[in-house]
């Protein structure tokens, strides 16, 4: 029986080794996704299983990372609900969704039939990885996807969000709640189809007041992770680790990832010992920092660890210019324990 070291620190059985895979792990700071991207456009990536399996796999292949996550976008599941969306590079919709009208118009997501390339990727990558590797799903959080739905594309002010929040909260509470029971589904689709771990993305959630935070943000992840943790091990990462932090605690989610605007130290104190942390590396310092930087908050970030579940990772996602050997370096740092 092989051992795999992600779910053994998500189990809270070992606390003596630390896992590591990075959010946006595979991109575009790799050469080999940049030459698969001058042939096929980003949506044909995810929705074709055989090439977003070999894109999952291209950062595997080279780092070796304890957990291999599906290759796809926050947004593609939307695609099924009935979104005319396209990617440039961010997701831009046709259409966005203002009115209870057009939230009326959105499908209840059935993730067999709506999105089949989804489960077949991670089927691929189920029997690609070895058996000590974990197989990461994923999906947005309803609050961060519905950002990107109402504004139609990224936005600097969130204005269109912020309008509804005030003048039209029950249309926006009413796509939200139809995001969250899809999104159950879907990730309850990914886990038979072979996910280890999940993890729900809430970038959004950072531009929130804490008031708002409880009406639009909490309510649905903690639905989520209340129907899924009892199945897998549920990771919530949700942006604005340090205004949100009392409240992200009460959604009890099992693993929680933090952002560079709070030290694990301070997370630690807060959760305590039977809450998995996930994090924090600055994604900067990985890309821009020197090899004796980049050391130097590792090190720390170990040491602030030790003896506490712990899962490497960044604060946020690999950014694009970031250099191959420095997350090599990364990765042994981190096996090595120095
Ligand atoms: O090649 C390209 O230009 C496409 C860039 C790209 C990539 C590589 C997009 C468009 N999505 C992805 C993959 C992706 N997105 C993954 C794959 C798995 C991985 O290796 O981690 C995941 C988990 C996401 C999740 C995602 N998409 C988030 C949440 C996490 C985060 O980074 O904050 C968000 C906010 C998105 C929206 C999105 N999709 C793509 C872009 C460029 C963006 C950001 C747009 C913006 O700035 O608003």
């Amino acid at each position: 029986m092989h051992i795999k070291p992600l779910l053994q620190v998500a189990s809270l059985k070992k606390h003596d080794i630390t896992p590591i895979w990075l959010m946006r792990q595979a991109g575009r700071y790799l050469k080999e996704y940049r030459s698969l991207r001058e042939k096929y456009s980003f949506l044909e990536s995810c929705q074709n299983p055989e090439l977003a399996a070999e894109i999952s796999l291209q950062p595997y292949k080279r780092f070796s990372f304890d957990g291999v996550i599906l290759f796809s976008d926050i947004m593609t599941p939307t695609i099924g609900m009935g979104v005319d969306l396209d990617f440039a590079p961010g997701p831009v919709l046709k259409k966005p969704i203002r009115t209870q009208k057009d939230v009326d118009f959105l499908t209840a997501l059935s993730p067999e039939e709506h999105v089949p390339y989804v489960l077949k990727t991670l089927q691929i990558l189920k029997k690609e990885i070895r058996p000590e590797t974990s197989l990461i799903g994923f999906c947005g959080a309803p609050f961060t996807v519905a950002s990107y739905l109402v504004e139609g594309k990224h936005s600097n002010d969130f204005s269109r969000v912020r309008k509804m929040m005030k003048e039209t909260p029950a249309v926006l509470k009413a796509l939200l709640e139809k995001l969250t029971d899809s999104f159950i589904l879907y990730l309850k689709a990914q886990v038979l189809a072979g996910a280890d771990l999940i993890q729900i993305f809430d970038t959004w959630a950072e531009i929130l007041s804490e008031s708002e935070y409880l009406e639009f943000a909490f309510p649905y992840e903690k639905k989520m992770v209340d129907a899924l943790k009892s199945e897998i091990p549920v990771i919530l990462f949700a942006k604005g680790s340090k205004k949100h932090i009392y409240n992200i605690q009460k959604v009890e989610a099992p693993i929680v990832s933090i952002d560079t605007s709070l030290t694990l130290k301070e997370a630690k104190d807060v959760f305590g010992s039977q809450t998995v942390l996930q994090g924090n590396l600055d994604p900067e310092i990985l890309q821009n920092g020197s090899k004796e930087r980049i050391r130097e908050a590792v090190r720390k970030i170990l040491a602030e660890m030790k003896g506490h579940p712990h899962i490497f990772n960044l604060g946020h996602g690999v950014l694009k210019a970031t250099p191959t050997d420095h997350v090599s370096y990364l990765v042994d740092m981190v096996r090595d324990g120095i």
